[in-house]
């Protein structure tokens, strides 16, 4: 759903403008990654011209008047508050069938769990993603993202970033992996590891938000995602189904959970194992001054 939303109006019969809005927080978007969010930025037009300087000096003065779309702004963020919360599963988990292994199995073993769905004995779900939607100021975004190919898992399974914070992918198995992340179906990195210890920064290849799914193209039974928000209010569920994000700035915000989809739909033609599409669930909170808000969601 990179893709533009366009619309058309007419310009007194001499020529087109077309109104753009820039999608710049879009997340998923086809079959392999749904819709997850949007964020409109102002719309952009777009003279089409059948008289070159009239059209053009419309373009002009309509650009003049719209501001461009916003990027992420680090602040000093006073008084910031924190949400932390709960994603638990409702009811029974399906239990997922471990994958088969089609190759290396001397390093990888036979069979490796499926971690689709990772519910505690608590009821949390570890993997869910949480994020902010729309901050355009807030704190600087911390850490890097390190995707291990470890012991023929991707390590973390989900993974969570901003665009413009270090991200590397590392090898710790002494076979090739092929790391290959997809937004929407389009390759944002490509990478053969043949090394132990080989590590790659993939920094500069994620330049948009997005779901960014992530495969080995050596092994099917491997694949993982990474979410790449547009501001770092974006946090992973640990074991107990517990995130915590912190510094906001007071005010009222869209809180969407992420979650990759678990049920069981096959296998592709490659022999990967193949899911339901992922959830989201919307919820409004109120970050007040120093405050601490807590959200729960629940996932089924
Ligand atoms: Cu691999």
């Amino acid at each position: 759903m990179n893709g533009d939303l366009a619309r058309t109006a007419n310009c007194g019969g001499c020529g087109r403008i077309v109104a753009r809005h820039a999608n710049r927080g879009g997340i998923g978007g086809d079959a392999a990654s749904p819709p997850m969010f949007t964020v409109s930025s102002p719309p952009i037009f777009i003279a089409k011209a059948c008289r070159p300087g009239i059209t053009l000096l419309v373009a002009a003065l309509v650009l003049a008047t719209v501001a461009p779309a916003v990027a992420y702004e680090e602040i000093v963020v006073k008084d910031g508050g924190t949400l932390g919360g709960h994603v638990k599963f409702a009811g029974t988990p399906p239990t997922l069938e471990p994958l088969p292994v089609n190759k290396n199995r001397d390093v990888c073993g036979d069979r490796k769990a499926s971690e689709a769905l990772v519910v505690g004995t608590d009821g949390g779900v570890r993997g869910a993603v949480i994020f902010l939607e729309g901050v355009a100021k807030g704190k600087k975004p911390t850490g890097e993202v390190l995707l291990d190919n470890h012991k023929c898992l991707f390590v973390s399974h989900v993974t969570a970033t901003t665009v413009g914070t270090k991200a590397r992918v590392k090898n710790s198995d002494g076979i090739l992996h092929n790391t290959h992340g997809f937004l929407a179906k389009v390759t944002v990195f490509n990478l053969a590891l043949p090394n132990r210890d080989q590590m790659i920064d993939i920094t500069k290849r994620l330049t948009k938000p997005g779901v960014v799914r992530v495969l080995c193209d050596a092994h099917p039974h491997m694949f993982a995602w990474m979410i790449v928000h547009d501001s770092p209010y974006v946090a992973v569920t640990d074991e107990h189904g517990v995130f915590k994000i912190d510094s906001i700035p007071a005010g009222t915000y869209k809180v969407t959970m992420w979650h990759e989809g678990f049920r069981p739909k096959g296998v592709d033609k490659d022999g990967r194992p193949t899911y339901d599409e992922p959830r989201t669930i919307t919820k409004d909170v109120t970050i007040a001054p120093n405050g601490a808000a807590t959200l729960d969601f629940e996932l089924r």
